[in-house]
This record gives structure tokens, sequence and C-alpha cells, in this order.
């Protein structure tokens, strides 16, 4: 038996009684990662906090928080908490630029991240009669692995099938009887293009439920997907540092994601100010690990931008949910001085007759010096005869798509529709946005 076996009650549990251990775990968790990791002591006493003065979990407020530089800065094991033989497993993530962030893990830590996968396939209707097809990417991304783990733990028949070759994930599909299917919404977009080329009918399948995540993804692009495919698409949030996917899922009223706070607590800051804001306001997500052992983190800044909802939800959960990631404040892209996010771009093109496109967005500076953005699209054989290139109607719907997205966001933007599959696909993360400004 494990220690943390799938325990779907902890989503249920009274709110006191959740409160009364979340406070209890984390001044336990605070007291470990003072005690044992000295960079952490270094940063409390640059902010001139006295560890005794942290009493409850109320007094969180009064720590510094971590930023996602400083474990690029202490790169690879700066903030490891225990010895190095205690640790199983490494995972980093791809940053863009510099060095990885590299996350050591114990055994209990390995096993928190597979209960909280386990209940993520409970909120998604999965169970041991499931054939669960993983398209994760296996390795240091935490996707593949940690989805593999939560449905083994879950009792569900693996298929290991990690991400690319698309032909073979729909040979498998219908060959195995795969019943579940975990993926980036881009990758899987990608298998339906794939799909609708080859002639593949879903209804031959026994598909039913799609586990997305690892990127933003909108409430058009899952209507797109369970209209084409005739599954239900769940939301799957995590991040590498906080444990890996499995922080939260959407439960079946998609309302929002339920957080499994009882190893994992959240806050809502002003990304300026640092306050933290009440429940129900927008800003940045900040998590504190309640039982990590290998490198536990306090307050750390996730980047992500969204809300906690305070009602609660129609399942009966006592965890609570925060909305879908809108944003990653990284992917804000300030144009001739106004705030462009991706979904606003990607809402447009869902709005559109014929179903959603493969997009991708590019900024640049035009001879004047002023700031460009382009929505290059490509357009879906509903939309325009895609035979007839010249055709008037490949200009109307670059204007008609200019002009939502003008009217949607209040800048300029040159649309244009792009020749059919010359906007790159991914087996994992999606880049949304090429800065050519950033090229010189
Ligand atoms: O993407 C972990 C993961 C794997 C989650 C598989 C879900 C499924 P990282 O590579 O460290 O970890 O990237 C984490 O991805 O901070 C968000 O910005 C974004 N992200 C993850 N899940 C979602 C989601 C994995 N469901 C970063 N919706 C996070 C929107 C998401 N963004």
């Amino acid at each position: 038996m494990h220690k943390y076996a799938m325990n779907s009650a902890s989503d249920f549990m009274p709110v006191d009684r959740l409160r009364a251990i979340q406070n209890q775990k984390f001044l336990k968790r605070f007291r470990y990662a003072y005690d044992n990791v000295q960079w952490y002591r270094d940063l409390l006493a640059e902010h001139n906090v006295d560890p005794s003065k942290i009493q409850s979990i109320d007094d969180i407020g009064k720590l510094p928080f971590i930023v996602k530089t400083d474990l690029r800065d202490t790169y690879p094991t700066g903030m490891l908490a225990t010895s190095m033989d205690k640790i199983v497993r490494f995972h980093a993530s791809s940053g863009t630029t510099g060095k990885p962030i590299v996350v050591p893990y114990t055994r209990e830590d390995i096993d928190v991240w597979t209960e909280c996968v386990a209940r993520c396939l409970t909120m998604f209707g999965v169970d041991e009669t499931d054939v669960l097809q993983v398209g994760y990417g296996y390795g240091l991304f935490t996707g593949g692995l940690g989805l593999h783990d939560g449905g083994e733990r879950r009792g569900c028949a693996l298929v290991p099938a990690s991400g690319g070759n698309t032909a073979r994930h729909l040979m498998f599909i219908k060959d195995l009887g795969v019943t579940a299917i975990a993926c980036t919404p881009s990758y899987f977009l990608h298998i339906i293009d794939h799909a609708r080329k080859i002639g593949y009918d879903w209804k031959e399948t026994k598909l039913r439920v799609g586990i997305f995540g690892a990127e933003p993804w909108t409430d058009g692009m899952r209507q797109f997907i369970e209209k084409e495919t005739g599954i239900v698409a769940h939301d799957i949030y995590g991040l590498t540092e906080i444990s890996g996917p499995g922080v939260g899922g959407d439960c079946s009223c998609h309302a929002g994601i339920h957080i499994f706070e009882d190893h994992f607590y959240p806050e809502i800051i002003d990304p300026e100010t640092l306050k933290p804001l009440p429940d129900g306001e927008e800003g940045e997500l900040v998590f504190t690990t309640l039982d990590k052992t290998g490198m536990p983190l306090i307050r750390y800044r996730t980047r992500d931008v969204t809300r906690i909802i305070p009602e609660p939800c129609a399942c009966g959960r006592t965890i609570r949910r925060i909305g879908r990631i809108s944003h990653r404040s990284d992917d804000m892209m300030i144009v001739r001085g106004v705030n462009v996010f991706p979904g606003q771009i990607e809402s447009v093109l869902t709005s559109l007759d014929g179903g959603l496109v493969n997009y991708q967005i590019h900024l640049d500076t035009n001879d004047s010096g002023l700031a460009t953005i382009e929505v290059r699209f490509e357009a879906t054989p509903e939309m325009y005869d895609e035979f007839d290139r010249a055709s008037e109607k490949r200009d109307a719907l670059a204007r008609l798509v200019a002009e939502k997205l003008r009217q949607t966001v209040g800048i300029g933007f040159k649309a244009t529709v792009a020749e059919k599959n010359s906007i790159p696909r991914s087996e994992g993360k999606m880049q949304r946005i090429v800065d050519h400004r950033k090229e010189d």
C-alpha cells in the first residue's frame, strides 16, 4: 500500500479540516526548508525575516517570493533540501534561454505527484477499465512519466506512445481500444488534422476522454475537439518546479481547475505590487509545496495568470478552483502600448465558421520603427476554396480576420492566410509567438 494511496476523499474534505491540514503542513515545510537549504536561510536574512515570527499559514505574506531566475541561478542543485541518496529522479523544464531548471525528486515526492495524477484521472472519470495512451514526451519533461505513473496507480492499461508518430497514435487508438489519450492540445489538433487527411472515422474508436495541458488552450478549442472527435476534453495543469502534471485538473463541470490544495497551497498576487489579491481577482499564481522533500518551494511565482474562483463547485469538491490559465505573464505582448494575449487571437480564430485553424503570431518592427503584429493562419476547406489561391474569398477572409482582431484587441493587425501545412506543427508545446524583434 502506498503511503499516499489514491485518495479522492481528500477532494471532498470539510473546508475547516483542509485549512487545518494546510496550516500544519505549511509550518512543517517552512521549517524544513529553513533548516535544510542554506540558500533559503540567506534569502530570509536578506529580507530581514525572523523565522520564529512565522506561526501560522496566515503569516505567509511575510515571506519573500522565490522566482524562476532563483532556480536558474542555483542550477543544478543549490536548492536541494536533502542528501543525494534520497533523490530518485530528476526532471528539468526547458527554458528557451540559459540553463534549464532542474528539479530533484525523492521517493515521497514522486509518490505525492503520482497520487495527484491518479486523483485527476478519477476526476476525469478514468479508471482501471480504461486504456490510456500517453502522447506527452517521456524524458526530462514531466508530462510522459507523470501521466504514466498516475495512470498505472489508477489501474489503467498504459500505452506509452510518447509524442510523435501520429499515424501510429491513430492506429493504436483503434487497434488497442484506447479510451483515453493524454497529450498537448496542439498535438491533438495535429492528430485530428492527420485523421481528416486519411479519412479516419472516430466513431470506429472507443476513445472517450482527452487529457490536455502543458500549454494554454481555450474553450473554443475544447468545443472544436469535442465536436470533431466525440470525446470529452479535460484540462490538466501543472509545472515541473511544483511537481509536474496533476497540480490540478477540471472536473466534469469544466468550470475551472481544482487545485490539490492539500499538497500545493495557492495564492494570487498582483505582479506589480506583489501584494496578495482577494479570491476572485486575477493576478499571478503563487504556490507553496506542502509536502515536497527534495526541493520544497515556499511562495514560488509561477508567472501563470489566473484567479481563484471563490464559489463552491457543483461537483461538491471542496478544494478550490482556479480559472483556466489564460496566459503566462511572459506571453503578454505589448504592441504599440496595448497588451495582447494569444488567447484573444485564438478566440477570434475559433469563432470563424469552419473550425479551428493552426496559427502563429509574428511580431516585428516596420521601416518607421513602429511595432507590427501579424497573425498567420491556415484556412480550413470550409472557409474558402484552397485550390483557388488567387480567389477573392481568400483576401476577404484575411480582411475579415484582421477586422475582428482589431475589434477584439483594439489595435490594427495584419492577417495572412498561410499555405496549408506551412505553419509548424508541434508534438509537444506549440510556440505560438515568433518575435522577429529579438533576432538582431
Ligand atoms: O507542462 C507539466 C505538464 C505536463 C502539465 C503535462 C500538464 C500536462 P512545464 O514544462 O514546467 O510543466 O511547464 C509548466 O506550462 O507554468 C503553464 O504556463 C503551462 N501549463 C501547464 N499546464 C497548463 C494548462 C508542464 N492546463 C507551464 N493550461 C505552466 C495552461 C498550462 N497552461
